[in-house]
């Protein structure tokens, strides 16, 4: 299916937008921070940000098969530039578009898709990563209004976001069915960003805390029904891991390529490093790996394109991919000795990105409890 003509096309068409557009920019959008202007304005006029959103909201609706071809080709090029595509197709757009009013569709989802406005998932605190239902922001209900105080921790693109979909306990003693979730705009009285983290990666994409102190927002603002955000951010999730996986493919692509070309031409020992049975051997290892990852991922978004529950699929997709993206890349790296821990080489950058893929968006050992429940219900 990933072959068909269609698929092609997609494929073909943001290749050559990653290398044209998006691998040129790739080092000064570490050293800046965040992808130009410019290159923000390119991917939403592609649709880049609406792949799996219908047309009415602004995306093109070409579904997950299309949406992992997307990541994958963009992440050869940029890590950091694939961040800015990940949240509104997933994390932040998905909740909006499948329990958003109409209102909260065309006020927050349409201008995202038109990289009007930019928007964050903010779920994770800073004792609340893992263990996602113990939520210690906490909203007050008074009268129509809630009143918000917590801190979100390491929120993609924070500084950069006019809103941010917040999760927060409206009732402690209901655990995971006490959570709901607020859409609150920046300019909110009590709501600001923290410092950019200094982080080992994707320094293209800043990430930061969002705090938040007596914010005061109206009943409307609430996404979905009330006590039901964390079943939303867990189904959420679940599209979001196969979308990270995809990512993660792209990763190794980029890894696996460096490793080629530098094999092909260094020479030891009066011989290409290529020549050598033992590297050949580790070029096999990495290649059937990224296959595997390949019909892993491929086969999860086939399954979601068709309407069926992913959440095993998501979870098994995102945790081999980035497993394996971190040992590509760490292979890629020792093929290149003294010279892949340079900064002068494009493999010390890929390295460092790489780390986060089993960490963000579920750690592997939290997606491996997520595929052994899933396992264990279902056979
Ligand atoms: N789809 C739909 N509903 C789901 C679900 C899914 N994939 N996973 C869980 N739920 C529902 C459960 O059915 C349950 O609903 P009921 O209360 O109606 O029975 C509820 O959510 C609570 O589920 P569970 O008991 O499994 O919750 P836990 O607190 O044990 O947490 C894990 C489960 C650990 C899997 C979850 O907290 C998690 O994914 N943690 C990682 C969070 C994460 O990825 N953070 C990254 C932040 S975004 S960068």
């Amino acid at each position: 299916m990933i072959e068909s003509e269609k698929y092609r096309l997609i494929r073909r068409a943001v290749r050559e937008f990653a290398k044209q557009e998006v691998a040129p920019l790739a080092e000064s959008i570490e050293e800046t921070g965040r992808i130009p202007k410019e290159l923000y304005r390119k991917m939403a006029q592609n649709q880049y940000f609406g792949v799996t959103i219908p047309e009415e909201y602004g995306g093109c609706g070409a579904g997950y098969v299309a949406m992992a071809i997307v990541m994958e080709e963009l992440a050869r090029a940029s890590v950091s530039a694939t961040l800015y595509v990940t949240s509104p197709n997933t994390l932040l757009g998905l909740p909006i578009l499948n329990y958003g009013t109409e209102e909260q569709k065309e006020k927050y989802l349409v201008p995202v898709m038109k990289g009007e406005k930019e928007g964050t998932f903010a779920l994770t605190e800073p004792s609340a990563g893992s263990d996602a239902a113990t939520q210690n922001t906490i909203a007050r209900k008074d009268g129509d209004y809630y009143i918000i105080n917590g801190r979100k921790a390491f929120i993609t693109a924070a500084p950069l976001c006019d809103f941010a979909v917040v999760f927060a306990a409206t009732d402690v003693s209901l655990g995971a069915r006490g959570i709901t979730a607020f859409i609150i705009e920046r300019d909110t009285p009590g709501y600001s960003v923290g410092q950019p983290e200094r982080k080992m990666g994707v320094n293209g994409s800043p990430t930061a805390d969002i705090i938040l102190e007596n914010v005061k927002v109206h009943k409307s603002q609430i996404l979905g029904e009330e006590g039901k955000a964390f079943q939303m951010a867990m189904k959420t999730l679940d599209s979001g891991r196969l979308v990270v996986a995809a990512q993660c493919l792209g990763i190794a692509e980029a890894a696996m390529k460096e490793a080629v070309g530098y094999v092909r031409q260094r020479r030891q020992f009066g011989a290409a490093l290529s020549e050598f049975q033992g590297i050949q051997f580790m070029l096999a290892d990495m290649e059937t790996k990224l296959c595997c990852a390949r019909a892993l991922i491929y086969d999860a978004a086939e399954k979601k394109d068709a309407g069926m529950n992913i959440t095993k699929e998501a979870a098994a997709a995102k945790y081999f991919a980035s497993e394996m993206c971190n040992e590509i890349a760490a292979k890629a790296l020792q093929l290149h000795g003294a010279y892949g821990y340079m900064k002068d080489y494009p493999i010390e950058r890929i390295f460092r990105d790489a780390r986060v893929t089993t960490i963000y968006e579920g750690t592997s050992q939290i997606l491996q409890t997520v595929i052994a429940k899933q396992v264990l219900k279902g056979r």
